[in-house]
């Protein structure tokens, strides 16, 4: 049996992050400890010997810079690498820069959690008199991409997967269907997309993933009928840190009080 393989990961913790901020297209830069996470990404891919043809990633620092850490740790500096907005965090509409445990002591755990984690429930619109409306909108990278027609001002997780579905499917797919090793450095919320397309999750399964950091997850599919070898992702790392690092990302929408 030949057997590909898919790597993804989620960006080492960003300064939003670590100030439990919904960041979406605000552009966050790596904390230190989104740093050592990335690093740990690295030497732990270099300690399986997994190699790569070539990478995705989104056109947002935190995983491009993850991806980079990454890159330099395996040795693999001159591998391409294609950026596209479409596998941008989702946007996060009205909520960006709001703090996720107050936002929770403000409208109910209920309400975030379906702000955060439901199929299909989306953030209220940013609006332009919104602090960041003018630095996401006017920010040169999405000059030509994504047209304007398109560009969002909000997504839930379904209008998220619509936009990356077609570059997952026309463009990475197919390059994993040639055979090439591919990884991707994207968002918790990109990937929970991905994630629910490649194991074939309901729109109410989903609400329960929940993606750490910095920490590798892959897939192992049959060359042959290029369905997963097991259903579920598996974390390239210590159960127990990807536990806690996975409850950790749950309790970020919790009132503090
Ligand atoms: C986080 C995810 O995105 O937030 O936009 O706040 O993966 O780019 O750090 P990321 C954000 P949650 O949906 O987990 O609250």
């Amino acid at each position: 049996q030949k057997v590909l393989r898919v790597v993804m990961v989620r960006h080492g913790e960003s300064e939003w992050n670590s100030k439990n901020l919904f960041t979406g297209w605000y552009d966050a830069e790596l904390s230190p400890k989104g740093i050592l996470e990335a690093e740990e990404a690295g030497y732990t891919l270099k300690k399986m010997k997994i190699c790569f043809d070539t990478a995705y990633t989104s056109v947002l620092a935190r995983a491009i810079d993850t991806l980079k850490i990454i890159q330099a740790i395996i040795n693999h500096r001159g591998i391409p690498v294609y950026k596209s907005w479409r596998l941008n965090e989702r946007h996060y509409g009205a909520l960006t820069g709001l703090n996720k445990a107050e936002t929770a002591e403000q409208y109910g755990e209920d309400k975030v959690k379906l702000w955060r984690r439901s199929y299909d429930v989306p953030p209220p619109a940013m609006t332009p008199d919104h602090p960041y409306y003018k630095r996401i909108v006017y920010d040169t990278r999405y000059k030509k991409d994504p047209p304007k027609e398109i560009f969002p001002m909000y997504e839930s997780l379904k209008l998220t997967l619509e936009r990356t579905l077609p570059y997952w499917e026309q463009t990475i797919w197919r390059q994993i269907r040639k055979g090439n090793r591919v990884l991707i450095v994207a968002h918790g919320n990109s990937l929970r997309g991905i994630v629910k397309k490649m194991e074939n999750l309901t729109d109410e399964e989903i609400v329960g993933v929940n993606i750490p950091t910095g920490i590798p997850f892959q897939y192992l599919l049959d060359l042959h009928t290029m369905k997963p070898i097991y259903p579920t992702r598996r974390y390239l790392g210590d159960p127990d840190v990807v536990r806690k690092a996975t409850e950790a990302v749950v309790s970020q929408g919790k009132a503090k009080k």
